[in-house]
């Protein structure tokens, strides 16, 4: 099947870089946001998020002519979900006293509604969204099917998730297996094809409920196996034990592949995605509910262990390094180390915070410096949250002249802890308490 034109709705993180893609390889694409802002920075060339490469690719696709971008869809031969899907902010489902947060769907059934005029037969709609189990056959094909049109029969719908990583979003796009769910088996096929345009990774047919538990099981694994090591942090710290030597040696094993411990587990993936399942059957998903509990919690972790370092933290000055959710991106979304510096004002800490893949971040009560050597300069604690390649490089004894702190806390197993300390600095590590 040939898809000539193609409307990709939501230009964030995954709609951006796909719709791009599709664009430099030869699809007409109009790429829709419902934000003005978005649209207005790429009509004047520029972009509004950052991710290694997708300047070069939107300037190119932008040049060659197939992309244009504009806050309302149009007539199109295939149509591309991309949009949100976070939690609700101010509403928690209940079970059995066992508070859980809720998906907001709102982002995907406007972004649905929006594709209901233009819907023609043989169009392709494809969600990508990552979603609770059963959205595409029981939230979006009843809203498309208010066109009079029936889906598998009319027109074909499909579920792909996005499964990249942030960072390496431009050559996962292309490299990594796709699983198109269809809600029948032409729609699955009708999805492989316009997905052949660019992907070189494996492109799999299933149906599009399976295509959803697949993209949910992903990062729900990974939320668990990442509550597992913060467990195995606070269990390390009890017994005399450093969690780092001993995953190390754990994962020797040849079956055995612990995750690393942090101060918590952040972006809008996978803190967000497990409380889907929980949200849709509370009662089959303990193991997976308490997962999301105990990262959620480890940011209090942390600040416990700031009081070892510092005792009352009342006053106490604390630089904050790394605002991101994870290394070397610009992300600050669900962020840990923006809760931990929250944590540690509660308790009267003065923080100054420091982002270098985010200088001039504005955040709601944070300090942040407006350099790296502000940030450090009258601290009593180096706090380091993020383990971006910059921070890992730091030489202590170049920092001993910068800064006031002698104590430094590594939450992130960044730091050499002998180099540290023969430098002169007491050294604080997440799950060790040998150090
Ligand atoms: N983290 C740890 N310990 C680890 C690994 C990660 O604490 O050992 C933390 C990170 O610091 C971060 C969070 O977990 O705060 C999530 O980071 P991540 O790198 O694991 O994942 P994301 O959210 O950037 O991207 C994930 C990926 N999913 C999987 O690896 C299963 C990606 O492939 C998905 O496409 C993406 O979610 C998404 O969009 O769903």
């Amino acid at each position: 099947m040939n898809f000539q034109k193609l409307c990709v709705l939501g230009l964030g993180y995954i709609g951006l870089p796909t719709a791009s893609t599709f664009a430099i390889n030869g699809v007409k694409v109009l790429g829709v946001d419902v934000n003005p802002h978005v649209v207005e920075t790429l009509q004047k060339g520029d972009i509004h998020i950052h991710e290694p490469g997708l300047r070069d690719i939107v300037t190119q696709a932008i040049q060659s002519g197939n992309f244009t971008a504009s806050t309302k869809p149009e007539e199109a031969d295939a149509f591309l979900i991309a949009v949100p899907t976070p939690f609700k902010e101010h509403e928690l489902g209940d079970y059995n006293g066992q508070k859980y947060k809720l998906a907001d769907m709102s982002a995907v059934t406007s972004a649905t509604e929006a594709i209901l005029p233009h819907l023609r037969k043989g169009n392709l709609v494809i969600l990508e969204s990552t979603s609770p189990p059963r959205t595409t056959v029981d939230l979006v094909k009843p809203i498309l099917e208010r066109s009079g049109l029936k889906a598998g029969v009319d027109f074909y719908l499909c579920y792909s998730p996005e499964r990249v990583l942030p960072g390496q979003i431009l050559r996962e796009l292309v490299e990594n297996a796709r699983v198109v769910g269809g809600i029948t088996p032409e729609s699955a096929k009708a999805g492989c094809d316009l997905y052949a345009t660019f992907v070189k990774g494996k492109i799999i047919e299933t149906d599009a409920t399976t295509a959803e538990m697949v993209k949910i099981m992903e990062n729900t694994t990974r939320d668990v196996n990442i509550a597992i090591a913060n467990e195995f942090s606070r269990l390390a710290e009890k017994f005399g034990v450093d969690v780092w030597e001993a995953i190390n040696l754990a994962n020797l094993h040849p079956r055995i592949n612990i995750l690393s411990p942090g101060p918590g587990v952040g972006g809008h993936c996978i803190s967000v995605d497990p409380w889907f399942l929980v949200e849709a059957a509370p009662e089959l998903t303990p193991l997976i509910y308490n997962a999301r509990k105990v990262n959620d919690a480890q940011p209090h972790f942390v600040v416990e262990k700031a009081k070892q370092a510092l005792g009352d933290l009342k006053n106490k000055r604390i630089a904050a390094l790394g605002l991101a959710y994870k290394p070397d991106v610009d992300d600050l979304r669900e962020s840990p180390a923006t809760e931990v510096i929250h944590l540690l004002q509660q308790d009267g800490a003065e923080v100054k915070a420091w982002e270098p893949f985010k200088p001039d971040a504005k955040l709601n009560e944070i300090q942040i410096a407006s350099n790296f050597d502000e940030a450090i300069k009258e601290a009593d604690l180096m706090l380091l949250l993020v383990k971006h390649t910059e921070f890992v490089k730091l030489d202590p004894q170049e920092l001993l002249s910068k800064t006031k702190a002698r104590l430094a806390m590594d939450t992130v197993n960044a730091w050499n802890v002998e180099d540290w300390q023969l430098a002169g600095f007491k050294v604080y590590r997440l799950g060790d308490s040998k150090s």
